[in-house]
């Protein structure tokens, strides 16, 4: 019985393990946000001149783009958007000097097989941050 209930666990966590393949698999082809600078989440001293987001794929320049807004929602980057004409995994987007507050930078990219994704963080400008 004891051999049968072992027998029977293994059985699952390979089912399991099967599962979590299929359901992964897909995803290894979306471009999803590898990291970025600013750091996301993080607080800056200094206004960071660009915003840089590595993908964990190559995008498609014609369909990918980000925004960066302040927190009354108004969009503060140059609207200049554009992949590194070094790495087709790096988008970035030049900003002012920015007042010190927190910002939003929200990206939708299609990846090279053609999947849409997006997302958005936030990072703050805070004068005196070491
Ligand atoms: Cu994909």
């Amino acid at each position: 019985m004891k051999h049968f209930e072992k027998a029977g666990s293994l059985q699952r966590w390979v089912i399991t393990l099967f599962l979590f393949a299929i359901w992964q698999a897909p995803a290894w082809a979306h471009a999803f946000l590898d990291h970025a600078e600013p750091r996301v989440g993080s607080a800056v001293a200094q206004s960071p001149g660009e915003i840089k987001i590595w993908f964990t794929q190559n995008i498609e320049a014609a369909f990918s783009s980000m925004e960066v807004r302040d927190a009354q929602g108004k969009q503060v980057d140059k609207k200049d958007s554009h992949l590194d004409p070094q790495s087709k995994s790096l988008l970035l987007v030049s900003v002012p000097a920015l007042a010190p507050g927190t910002y939003t930078v929200a990206w939708h990219v299609i990846s090279v097989d053609t999947h849409k994704t997006q997302g958005h963080f936030e990072f703050t400008v805070r004068p005196g941050q070491k």
